[in-house]
């Protein structure tokens, strides 16, 4: 995701409402009746799996819900999530809003999945460090029937990944994988996605008018061991045990060959997931953004109150990299996901088990 191969103030009445443990914004009623539980994908069984992958493929072939002609590209409701995160890039990620704004992304697909493809589970997560040494063996990039399908076809075509400058010039490179190409086996094999690719530096500069033409390339899968280690239990444990928000955040997303949790889980699956618009537009992006939000639902969990509503909830601005363009968020900022649901404000995202987030993983 950090590129392609070149690349408040809150209200005291809301924290002392959290801080005395009642769990009521902004309506106590919201509070879940239920909770549905979300499993690692190697936990499923294997008519788990094929359910999800199913349901992948019916989202595939649904028509898409935009207007005519507006986002040609998007010619499924599969690429109606990827047009949405193009779309949106630049305002919700490395910023104060990317974890809400995933969450109900996530949730989103999730229920997507469920009412209009009949999926009957709910949505599955790639917990990292269970796989981290060995991408290719894992349920999840075996290349089985029961994979989200598996490497690239080998691309020699390049030697190492190139993800920043130092200030002396010289070039901040990660390891290539062992893939590059297609994906070569599994269920999504030889996939093609219709909008992309797009190149980091989009970032700067913003999307051109095109973004939304028809551009069918296959999903590059390049399997990284080198890079999934940085998604290893250390750094998981020490992305649980930062103090504050702006930490936890730098912990899962930084710069340069740190990469961070999530950048890493990007970079360890190839281009299609490195492509930092349309990275949904690889089918392992649901599974990793699960464990992104388990992760942050684990770390709020810590210190409830100040991490949810309190103090230490929010940190950043609505705008990539923090430009001060945008003001810090606060909890009653709104969100939009485009066609995809309702806007809703931030508050609504801070806390599983509340507004419809009603899930726990397992
Ligand atoms: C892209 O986002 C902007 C701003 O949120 C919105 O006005 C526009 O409708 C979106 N375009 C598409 C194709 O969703
Ligand atoms: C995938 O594409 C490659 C390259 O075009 C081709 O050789 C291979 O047969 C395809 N595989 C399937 C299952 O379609
Ligand atoms: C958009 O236009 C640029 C050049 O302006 C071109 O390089 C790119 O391939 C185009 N993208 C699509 C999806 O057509
Ligand atoms: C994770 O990787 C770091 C850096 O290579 C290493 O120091 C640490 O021991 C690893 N942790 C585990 C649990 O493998
Ligand atoms: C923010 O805005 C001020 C002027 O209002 C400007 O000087 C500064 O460079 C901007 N950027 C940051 C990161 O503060
Ligand atoms: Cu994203």
């Amino acid at each position: 995701m950090l590129g392609s191969r070149i690349q408040c103030a809150l209200a005291l009445v809301l924290a002392s409402i959290a801080t005395s443990g009642v769990q009521a914004w902004p309506h106590g009623q919201s509070q879940c009746k239920q909770l549905a539980t979300r499993k690692e994908w190697g936990s499923l069984t294997s008519g788990e799996r094929i359910a999800y992958i199913d349901a992948v493929k019916c989202m595939q072939q649904k028509p898409s819900n935009f207007a005519p002609g507006v986002v040609p590209g998007a010619k499924s409701r599969f690429d109606d999530f990827s047009a949405v995160h193009i779309n949106q890039t630049t305002g919700i990620h490395l910023d104060g809003v990317f974890l809400s704004w995933h969450r109900n992304f996530l949730q989103l697909w999730e229920t997507a999945l469920r009412e209009e493809c009949g999926y009957p589970g709910y949505q599955p997560y790639w917990n990292w460090p269970l796989w981290d040494d060995d991408l290719a063996a894992s349920p999840l990039f075996d290349g089985s029937e029961t994979s989200l399908g598996g490497d690239g076809y080998y691309d020699g075509s390049f030697t190492e990944y190139i993800v920043g400058t130092n200030s002396d010039g010289s070039l901040q490179t990660l390891p290539r994988g062992t893939g590059g190409g297609c994906m070569k086996d599994g269920p999504f094999v030889n996939m093609t996605i219709n909008m992309g690719p797009f190149a980091f530096g989009l970032v700067y500069t913003g999307l051109p008018s095109n973004w939304t033409d028809y551009a069918p390339h296959c999903v590059q899968r390049d399997l990284n061991n080198a890079v999934a280690a940085k998604t290893n239990q250390t750094y998981v444990d020490a992305a649980l045990a930062t103090a504050t928000i702006n930490d936890f955040q730098n912990a899962l997303s930084a710069s340069g060959t740190t990469l961070g949790l999530h950048g890493a889980g990007h970079f360890c699956t190839g281009a299609g997931m490195q492509d930092f618009f349309a990275s949904p537009s690889d089918p392992a992006f649901f599974l990793h953004h699960g464990q992104v939000d388990r992760i942050w639902q684990m770390w709020q969990s810590l210190d409830e109150g100040a991490r949810t509503y309190g103090n230490n909830a929010l940190f950043g601005t609505s705008t990539i990299f923090d430009a001060n363009n945008t003001a810090p968020v606060s909890l009653d900022e709104e969100m939009n996901w485009g066609i995809l649901g309702k806007p809703r404000k931030i508050a609504e995202m801070m806390q599983v088990g509340l507004h419809g987030f009603c899930y726990e993983y397992q």
